[in-house]
């Protein structure tokens, strides 16, 4: 017997967000060594703002890892550096560095992970503010700048 298939319409945050500006936004790390972003703006509106980083790649993370590491412009350089120091078991972040504004863990294929920014306390920070990957190497690529109140 016939049966009509029901679509059942999911609604997302992004997609309910096209009226108001949303508070979040996802960004991917591919097995190519990219982001598919290289500006993220965050609207004035929003206290808290969630970056949800995606692997839709296939590779493991020991291979084509990626994480999303926020810092002021000027510190990018010296925390790639203490970050591959670190190694893979701290998601190539130096512990406790004081200059990560915001990070996620390292994720391989298949993985996500989510921080939520605190807008107020990013202003204080000042900037201008950079968004990388901090695996050794890919942030030549993996990189992007971060714009608060636009
Ligand atoms: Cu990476």
């Amino acid at each position: 017997m016939f049966r009509p298939v029901v679509a059942i319409a999911t609604l997302t945050l992004s997609s309910l967000a096209w009226a108001d500006q949303p508070c979040s936004v996802d960004i991917h790390g591919t097995d190519q060594m990219t982001y598919d972003l290289t500006t993220i703006k965050v609207p004035a509106s929003c206290k808290k703002f969630t970056v949800t980083l995606q692997h839709p790649g296939e590779m493991p993370k020991n291979v084509m890892g990626h994480n999303w590491v926020l810092t002021k412009e000027a510190d990018m350089q010296a925390v790639t550096e203490a970050g591959a120091k670190a190694g893979e078991a701290e998601s190539y972040i130096e512990k406790g560095d004081q200059r990560v504004l915001a990070h996620t863990k390292l994720i391989g294929g298949g993985e996500e992970d989510s921080v939520t920014l605190d807008t107020a306390a990013l202003k204080k920070a000042g900037g201008p503010l950079v968004f990388f990957c901090s695996y050794p190497f890919h942030s030549t690529m993996m990189k992007g700048t971060l714009t608060l109140g636009g």
